[in-house]
């Protein structure tokens, strides 16, 4: 099941210098990286990305936090390669989130409107078709 999955380093991922970490922790699982750009989201990108989020009241926070620096958009691809990186990255909430995974070793909950936790990662094949026509 040859499978392409989007991910984003989010602004505090790159603000801290870990785009490396996290792209070589997905290569080194095996997968590949098959496209990369750096970015800043725009908020139409943004309500197409959280299209299901939108009407959250933490939406405006997720606004907030997604357009405070660049973003990396990746496509990475592999077998079964979203199943995959939503299992590196870990759970959500970056307090709870397993040690060994990039949101439990590197992300802390700092307490602001949006939960800022490194890494988004597309969670089926349909959001991975979305979320790739958002950012490429
Ligand atoms: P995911 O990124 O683990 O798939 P989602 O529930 O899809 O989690 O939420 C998307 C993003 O929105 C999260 O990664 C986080 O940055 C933010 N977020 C989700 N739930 C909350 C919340 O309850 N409060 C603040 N921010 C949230
Ligand atoms: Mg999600």
């Amino acid at each position: 099941m040859k499978q392409t999955t989007l991910i984003l380093v989010k602004p505090d991922g790159v603000r801290r210098g870990l785009v490396g970490q996290i792209l070589a922790r997905i290569e080194a699982k095996g997968y590949t990286i098959e496209d990369v750009r750096m970015l800043t989201a725009t908020e139409q990108q943004l309500a197409a990305h959280y299209r299901e989020l939108v009407d959250k009241p933490f939406y405006p926070g997720i606004v907030e936090y997604m357009t405070s620096g660049p973003i990396i958009a990746a496509l990475v691809s592999g077998h079964r390669v979203i199943e995959g990186v939503r299992s590196l990255s870990g759970a959500t909430d970056p307090t709870t989130a397993a040690p060994g995974t990039i949101r439990g070793d590197f992300a802390c909950d700092t307490g602001t409107d949006s939960i800022e936790n490194l890494i988004h990662s597309s969670d089926s094949v349909q959001s991975a078709e979305h979320e790739t026509s958002v950012w490429f």
